[in-house]
């Protein structure tokens, strides 16, 4: 399974752009592997449903989502953390398929960040109008591991500020199959995502997901 993914990977031709100092957007890397990737979501999200969440503020959050891995990002009103049994089963996430580690490994190592070994992937669902406000990641121990984000579907306008809530944030544009590292210094920076734009896109339909890809240990 490893070589064979591996064989199919055209390094050569990817497109590789600094966004800052350890972030790193790879456009199209999972393009070769959309219909395995899809299939293998379908097989994830039929064991742990989407679900809009609840933030400690009490809101509900316009993304649902899901987890994968041997662990899963979770909110309620108590707060955000990492959990290793879903809250809506009482059963542990199911665990990450191959095809999903494997671009995640392949493509941080592409980005200089050899040996990730990621034990969430985090799946959020966007449908138009849902958005994600500005934030830091910083619920994992280890800020020394990249987060790797795999796009699909509907492109979105992805924020990219800075240590400082305040820093004035960059527009990226990431679309189906893109997708991008962040480590090092951008590890901590503030990011979000503008409100989804109506679309249909021709694989996915009327929705993006995306995919992070965590080292929580
Ligand atoms: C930059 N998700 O799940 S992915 C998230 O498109 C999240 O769903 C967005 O932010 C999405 O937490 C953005 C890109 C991303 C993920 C983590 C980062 C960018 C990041 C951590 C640090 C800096
Ligand atoms: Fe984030």
């Amino acid at each position: 399974m490893t070589t064979d993914l591996f064989a199919r990977f055209p390094q050569a031709r990817a497109s590789r752009e600094e966004m800052a100092e350890g972030a790193v957007l790879l456009r199209g890397f999972a393009r070769d592997f959309e219909t395995e990737l899809i299939a293998a979501l379908r097989t994830v999200v039929a064991q742990a449903p989407f679900r809009r969440m609840f933030t400690p503020g009490g809101h509900q959050m316009s993304v649902a989502m899901t987890n994968c891995g041997s662990s899963g990002w979770v909110t309620d009103r108590t707060g955000y953390r990492y959990a290793s049994a879903d809250p809506e089963t009482g059963k542990p996430w199911p665990a990450m398929p191959p095809v999903l580690c494997e671009v995640a490994v392949r493509a941080a190592d592409r980005a200089g960040f050899p040996g990730f070994a990621p034990d969430v992937c985090l799946i959020n669902r966007y449908v138009p109008g849902a958005k994600m406000s500005l934030h830091q990641d910083k619920d994992e121990l280890d800020f020394g591991a990249p987060i790797v984000s795999v796009s699909l579907g509907l492109s979105a306008i992805f924020m990219f500020g800075g240590l400082k809530r305040s820093d004035k944030p960059r527009r990226f544009r990431l679309e189906h199959g893109d997708v991008a590292v962040w480590g090092g210094p951008s590890r901590l920076f503030f990011h979000g995502v503008a409100p989804l734009a109506e679309g249909d896109h021709p694989v996915m339909g009327p929705q993006r997901l995306n995919l992070t890809f965590r080292k929580i240990g």
